[in-house]
């Protein structure tokens, strides 16, 4: 009787890591707790056997060998790196650091831009953690590795049914001496939209605590007013903040003007007055041009004291030769992925750009035989992900029309699938660069991206034209972002929204032109932090539970709604995760740190009357089964 209470325990069940319950619990208890993590993801691969995995029904399988996949030893202890620099000195001297030395220093963005921008940001966890340890061991000499936020913030709750935290901690755990980075959307947090400034606030905090290092900062229409929060957040934290330019246009261009040289060496001295300890450069959509990389590096150079971190996409196939032309202009950092997940819509690759540089005066300093290794491990992780590949199979200059960031690629592919606009994908790609030009020529970057890409695939749904759109007698029933968008809520754009667009979709109502922020008043965290504690069953809500929710109330709730049914499934191998067992297949799987289970997959039976199918397993060496609805 008393262990069937605890098991219907609202903490019990929502598996929560409360330290407060598991401290006040008897062993019996913590056993039974394990218990029902196993059984809770025997359910869990269960149903996934039976029935597949939704985000994989479809695509295409990843080939048998990529089942298992072995990781380099660790050789040696991990050498003291740029993170003991910003603990022992702090932000300030590890800026003051890049801009004496003189090697190029190196980004490692495969954690996330890289599958970002080529897997729709599907990486989990698991495959990240194995590998950290080495990078710690053999790769000490990277400037950071870029790991967090951007998108992969609500794709590990929404799809991979993991939390975001958890695997900065992980991380973070296993890689002590290089520091960490994220990209943060200022205002918009790793949100779509603007959100008040205590959550700005509250999150950056929460996250520099967590783990963070380095803070990528950028506005999705270069506001610098939107950015402030966000920077000041950062800077209280002793962290580093990367303001940053986002670059759109061709400053070589004069149809172009819009964005000129002018134009982002003024953004750099705000950026630089607004206290930036890196001015970040950040190409989203990879348009920067060897010969613009050149000009503009050198600009920012002469004209901004300020340590330069170069981030550009290798879409059009030229990001490696923007990277080298802005080395030589004396670019101080960029960005890379590992070989295996470089090229096309993510960042250029890794291995190559050492070599390249190898007994030149930007030497990199990184050992390529670890690279190589690295890599070939990163190459197998890749080939379990064959689902969520975009299908790009060469470098496309096309890029130069529809100016779509990396990141939103393969995105908006897959919206465009559910759409079935798939085969439509080149009147997708020319509706974007016709919205963006609807827009006053933007810069298109997450949120701002969304809203184009959003506005294209209404276009071409709709088989509407850029006149169409604007023509004043048309009715057109815009998507809500792009309302959102021209109310004011994201911000403003350099010289502001057009006349005929604006108009149009807000019909005669007028926008805001101030900081959104200025009008969203604060949410008071304490009432929040009850509120979900209640509507969680009294569950013990962290910092960073509480910071999740104020981002995305519903996505958070919904994990932890499915958390309560699966458990831990983060843990599970990936083929496992999206691909159930196959019979006679056995598994270790941590339910908790130390703690691990043998699980053994025998076989199912046929459905009965009511559809359902028994599913065999030993787990333990000990017989168990469970039933599930079968649905194919
Ligand atoms: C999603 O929400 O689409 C992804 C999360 C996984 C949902 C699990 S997968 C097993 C089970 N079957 C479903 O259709 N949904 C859950
Ligand atoms: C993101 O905000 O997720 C981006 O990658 C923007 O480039
Ligand atoms: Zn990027």
């Amino acid at each position: 009787e008393f262990v069937v209470n605890l098991l219907k325990h609202p903490t019990f069940l929502d598996m929560s890591y409360s330290t407060k319950f598991i401290d006040t619990t008897p062993d019996l208890f913590q056993f039974n707790k394990r218990a029902d993590r196993g059984t809770k993801l025997l359910q869990y691969i269960a149903d996934i056997t039976v029935n597949g995995h939704p985000e994989t029904a479809g695509r295409a399988k990843p080939a048998a060998e990529a089942k298992s996949i072995s990781v380099p030893t660790v050789t040696k202890e991990a050498q003291p790196g740029t993170r003991q620099l910003l603990d022992q000195e702090g932000a300030k001297a590890v800026a003051a650091w890049m801009v004496a030395q003189k090697k190029l220093l190196i980004t490692d963005t495969t954690m996330r831009d890289g599958h970002q921008s080529l897997l729709a940001t599907r990486m989990r966890t698991n495959d990240m953690v194995k590998i950290a340890p080495v990078y710690a061991s053999g790769l000490g000499d990277l400037f950071s590795v870029e790991c967090w936020g951007g998108a992969t913030f609500d794709v590990a709750y929404r799809f991979l049914q993991e939390c975001p935290w958890q695997r900065l901690h992980a991380i973070r755990e296993r890689l002590p001496n290089v520091l960490t980075q994220m990209l943060l959307r200022a205002s918009n947090g790793v949100g779509y939209t603007n959100y008040p400034d205590n959550v700005v606030s509250f999150f950056v905090k929460r996250a520099a605590s967590s783990g963070v290092d380095i803070f990528r900062v950028f506005d999705s229409l270069n506001w610098v007013e939107n950015m402030r929060v966000a920077m000041d957040a950062v800077i209280d934290t002793g962290k580093i903040c990367e303001g940053t330019i986002c670059y759109t246009g061709d400053i070589l261009n004069p149809d172009r003007a819009k964005y000129d040289l002018k134009y982002y060496v003024t953004m750099a001295k705000q950026l630089e007055a607004a206290g930036a300890h890196l001015l970040g450069l950040k190409d989203m959509a990879g348009l920067l041009k060897p010969a613009a990389a050149r000009v503009l590096v050198k600009a920012l150079k002469e004209e901004v004291g300020l340590p330069i971190h170069f981030h550009t996409h290798d879409t059009s196939g030229l990001a490696g030769a923007s990277i080298l032309a802005a080395a030589e202009a004396g670019v101080d950092a960029v960005d890379a992925a590992m070989d295996a997940f470089s090229g096309g819509t993510s960042q250029p690759c890794l291995g190559s750009i050492v070599e390249a540089l190898a007994r030149s005066d930007r030497d990199t300093g990184l050992d390529i035989g670890t690279i190589r290794r690295v890599s070939s491990y990163w190459e197998r992780v890749r080939h379990q992900y064959a689902a969520f590949e975009s299908g790009l199979e060469a470098p496309a200059s096309e890029v130069y029309l529809h100016e779509m960031p990396g990141g939103q690629f393969t995105n908006l592919q897959a919206q465009a699938r559910n759409l079935g606009l798939e085969e439509r994908w080149n009147e997708v790609a020319q509706a974007y660069a016709d919205a963006n030009q609807i827009f006053g020529d933007i810069v298109k970057v997450t949120p701002s991206s969304k809203v184009v890409g959003d506005m294209a695939l209404m276009m071409v749904a709709q088989g509407l034209s850029k006149e169409d759109v604007i023509d004043p007698e048309r009715e057109v029933a815009f998507p809500e972002s792009v309302a959102d968008m021209m109310a004011g809520n994201l911000g403003q754009p350099p010289g502001g929204w057009p006349e005929a667009i604006s108009s149009k979709v807000l019909k005669g109502k007028l926008p805001s032109t101030e900081r959104p922020g200025s009008n969203l008043a604060a949410v008071d965290l304490v009432a929040t932090r009850s509120k979900l504690s209640d509507e969680l069953d009294g569950y013990a809500v962290s910092d960073e539970d509480l910071a999740s929710y104020l981002m995305y109330p519903k996505v958070f709730l919904d994990f932890m709604g499915r958390r309560r049914t699966y458990g831990p499934v983060h843990s599970l191998p990936t083929p496992t995760f999206f691909y159930g067992m196959q019979e006679g297949q056995e598994l270790s799987v941590e339910l908790a740190p130390g703690k691990t289970v043998e699980i053994r997959y025998l076989t199912k039976g046929e459905p009965d009357e009511n559809g359902d199918v028994k599913v065999y397993f030993e787990i333990n060496g000990q017989p168990r089964s469970t039933k599930v609805s079968d649905r194919t």
